[in-house]
């Protein structure tokens, strides 16, 4: 009997904390913008959307559940699509102030991030100098002096309000390291199996972007999950189509977004999240794969729906 085809998770990460306004014009930042991006990427064949807010005069990242609020409406109303709500904010916020949207909304899916480390964003003041708010530019020197902190405390509380709320997770592991602290709340029976397990590639202060570096992750985490896992693969800037072919080739979910790239190809801008969801989709379909629905994507992550 022929096996059946291996469905696709993509998830589309929309607007993030990364990435700021002045570097592209596409970036969404209004309700109305991150609510059309996002309804346009789950159109393309998004299940999960992975949502930030920002504020909608300044695009500075903000945790203001009134914020989520018009875009969270507008996405349930006109989609079937996954929310996952970020509690990694941004790398400037507290603890307190990135679980705030998720405290609030209670959402099928909630971001992790499994370890503290640098978080280098300065590198990309070379490529962009033109900023149309002083926060940018400071956003991004700053990154020269910050830790994204994120401790076993912070882990432990994030957890229990997922517990308290059957939010589950996507577990932001950007180095070998944090599949070893997500393996320790696994053994702790703080994480429902299969955790879904984000491996995030190319940020400076992670895990390089090297194929080599891809697969130093997958055999880490089949050595400490087994097959009791969800494996998805995000490579930041120009790494993210690259290695989310390599890694759905190899068994992975994806991650695309201009949370995570701003580029359609060398030099050229993303026009929208829906043009980076159906690229993966092109190149997906091409490698004969299927691409999951939200009720695929729901029975495979066991979510509350
Ligand atoms: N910014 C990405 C590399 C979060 O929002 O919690 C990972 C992320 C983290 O999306
Ligand atoms: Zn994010």
């Amino acid at each position: 009997m022929a096996k059946p085809k291996q469905k696709v998770v993509i998830t589309c990460a929309v607007t993030g904390a990364i990435h700021t306004p002045s570097m592209s014009p596409h970036l969404p930042v209004t309700a109305d913008e991150i609510a059309e991006a996002a309804i346009g990427a789950a159109r393309a064949g998004a299940a999960v959307l992975h949502l930030h807010a920002r504020d909608p005069e300044t695009g500075k990242p903000s945790q203001d559940p009134a914020l989520f609020e018009p875009f969270l409406k507008r996405i349930k109303a006109e989609t079937d699509a996954i929310i996952n709500i970020t509690t990694g904010g941004s790398p400037h916020m507290t603890v307190q102030e990135r679980m705030r949207p998720a405290t609030t909304f209670k959402p099928e899916l909630a971001s992790l991030n499994m370890g503290s480390m640098n978080f280098g964003l300065f590198p990309m003041l070379g490529r962009f100098q033109d900023f149309k708010h002083e926060w940018e530019r400071e956003h991004l020197e700053n990154s020269r002096s910050l830790i994204f902190r994120n401790t076993y405390q912070d882990i432990e509380s994030i957890l229990e309000l997922g517990n308290a709320n059957g939010t589950r997770f996507e577990f932001e592991c950007y180095d070998i390291s944090h599949l070893y602290n997500l393996a320790h709340f696994v053994d702790r029976g703080l994480v429902k199996s299969p955790p879904f397990i984000q491996s995030v590639f190319g940020i400076l202060g992670g895990i390089g972007p090297h194929p080599e570096d891809l697969m130093h992750m997958k055999r880490t985490a089949d050595r400490l999950f087994g097959n009791e896992y969800e494996w998805s693969i995000l490579g930041a800037g120009r790494n993210q189509m690259p290695l989310a072919t390599i890694g759905a080739a190899m068994g992975s979910n994806v991650r695309v977004g201009l949370e995570d790239s701003l580029w359609i190809g060398p030099g050229q801008l993303a026009e929208s999240n829906r043009s980076q969801v159906e690229r993966i989709r092109t190149i997906l379909e091409a490698l004969n794969l299927e691409v999951a629905t939200p009720a695929d994507t729901r029975a495979k992550l066991g979510l509350k729906g």
